[in-house]
């Protein structure tokens, strides 16, 4: 898979796609991620690559002709992203959609953003990562790379922790434990090291219905609230008091 980043910050990109899993995966072949600098691209002697804006107003803007030269020359692949708290959600779904292409181009926007007609004529779609405000673009690029990246195969090597993660069930993780099994005197849940797999898997599933109910309510409710067997494990462990108003089996509202 390759992914373009337009950037005048390569460095930030090409640090962050040189470590970890990220920089494993281009090492074994498995991604190739490529920085254009648009400021390489601008023709006057201070090689601009922002300007004031029409009609007035604070900040400026990324001009069109550096973004262009740099994409046209480049042979971008497609889809080309703008990255803007303007865009629709980034999120995992989205994720796997472009993790099962070949390949996309994120352009990072700095200032107050990037010229319309670059969005107009270039751009494919816009995606936000959250209703926050970045300097620029870029730490959201690392953030759609290190997603989508990860759902390349053969990028994370136990496919089975991609299939079981959060969000792929609609529910957020149960909590995980590790040795030792007491640690300053804060004990492992004794069914986590009672041998029952069955039992195990009813806890955790049950964990992450509280969770997520407590956490992420409108998750929960896109899945279609609690059914009968959910209320059921529930109350197996005796969460059913625990749930926030609403989702209580007593509600009378
Ligand atoms: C940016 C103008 C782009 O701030 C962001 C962003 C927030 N969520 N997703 C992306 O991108 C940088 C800032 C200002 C355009």
């Amino acid at each position: 898979m390759r992914i373009d980043v337009i950037t005048i910050f390569p460095e930030l990109i090409e640090s962050f796609a040189a470590v970890s899993l990220i920089g494993k995966a281009c090492d074994d072949g498995l991604l190739a991620i490529t920085t254009h600098d648009p400021r390489q691209e601008a023709t006057d002697v201070h090689r601009s690559v922002d300007d004031a804006p029409f009609g007035g107003g604070a900040g400026m803007v990324m001009k069109p002709e550096p973004l262009f030269a740099t994409i046209e020359q480049a042979d971008c692949p497609r889809p080309v992203i703008y990255l803007t708290p303007s865009g629709r959600r980034f999120d995992q779904a989205t994720a796997r959609e472009l993790a099962a292409g070949d390949g996309l181009t994120l352009i990072c926007g700095r200032f107050e953003g990037i010229d319309q007609r670059v969005r107009d004529e270039l751009v494919d779609d816009e995606l936000s990562i959250g209703d926050y405000v970045l300097a620029g673009g870029e730490v959201a690029a690392t953030v759609v790379i290190e997603a989508v990246g990860r759902l390349v195969p053969g990028v994370l090597g136990n496919a089975a922790s991609v299939e079981e993660e959060s969000f792929s069930h609609g529910l957020l993780e149960y909590p995980h434990y590790t040795r030792p099994a007491e640690f300053r005197g804060w004990q492992v849940p004794d069914v986590l090291r009672s041998g029952d797999h069955a039992r195990v898997d009813r806890w955790r599933h049950a964990q992450a219905l509280l969770t997520t109910a407590r956490v992420r309510p409108d998750l929960l409710a896109e899945r279609g609230g609690l059914d009968k067997s959910d209320r059921k494990v529930l109350a197996e462990f005796g969460l059913l008091d625990q749930l926030p108003p609403g989702f209580g089996s007593d509600d009378s509202s």
